[in-house]
């Protein structure tokens, strides 16, 4: 049994999940995978399954019924975690945004005892992104300025999708008060671990914009994450998150 888990949402990401695939479990044996996939229609599913054979034991499915998006997976996967007694449970993106390289730095950071949630950070050196378009970029950082003012959080990436949580904050958070479903999933859950008094770290990482397949970024992805940092502040502020 390995002590790492690493879950994978997955929308539509057939062109890119076998590769990842190969990159995350070559890299240390310790690491399992767990992909959450809604019912892609291009038959992300079966390349999975095609892969489970080829790492047996090591990569777990969930298959759940059409598009839920992003935070009621990764809540379905910490639960997983939890069950399945992983020590360290990593976030990332299908897409290679996330660089499979940087991984190891991450698990490292919360094993060695240097934060308790290790942050693959976009923004703080800098900004350290490729290939987006300036609208985008302006969006992002904005956005995480926003939520970093009213929040309060001590960190640059709020927004941040790429990350390794040690398990007893996955155990300290009640995950079935967890509200948000987009880029404020993220926000939710670095304000909640830090609430409850858990170390926060970043860790520089090159961010790129994805080659194949598309984003499933949404206005109303957007939309929740502006009300949503309000609504966690006020909460903290009275007592009820
Ligand atoms: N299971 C699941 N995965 C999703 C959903 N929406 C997005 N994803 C996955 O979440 C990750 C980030 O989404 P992406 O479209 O790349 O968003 P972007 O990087 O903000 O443009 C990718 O691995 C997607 O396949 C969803 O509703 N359900
Ligand atoms: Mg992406």
């Amino acid at each position: 049994m390995n002590d790492t888990l690493v879950i994978i949402p997955t929308y539509n990401e057939a062109h890119n999940i076998s590769r990842l695939m190969d990159a995350v479990l070559a890299l240390e044996p310790d690491i399992d995978v767990l992909v959450i996939d809604d019912g892609s229609p291009d038959g992300t599913a079966d390349v999975i399954k095609h892969k489970q054979t080829e790492y047996p034991g090591r990569i777990n499915l969930i298959q759940r019924n059409g598009k839920q998006g992003l935070g009621t997976a990764y809540v379905e996967g910490f639960k997983y975690a939890l069950d399945n007694d992983y020590l360290f449970i990593c976030e990332m993106d299908a897409d290679f945004s996330h660089d499979p390289r940087d991984l190891p730095s991450l698990i490292r950071e919360v094993k060695e005892g240097n934060a308790d949630v290790a942050i693959g950070s976009r923004y703080c050196k800098g900004i350290s992104i490729v290939n987006w378009p300036l609208r985008r970029l302006i969006l992002s950082y904005g956005a995480n300025l926003y939520a970093r003012i009213i929040t309060g959080l001590p960190i640059k990436d709020t927004t941040a999708g790429f990350k390794c949580i040690h398990r007893k904050v996955i155990e300290a958070l009640d995950l079935d008060r967890i509200i948000s479903n987009g880029y404020a999933f993220q926000i939710e859950i670095h304000f909640r671990a830090w609430n409850a008094g858990f170390t926060l770290k970043e860790v520089s990482i090159i961010f790129r914009e994805r080659e194949e397949g598309v984003s499933k970024m949404s206005k109303s992805i957007v939309r929740e994450a502006v009300w949503r940092v309000w609504s966690l502040k006020f909460k903290s502020l009275v007592g009820s998150l």
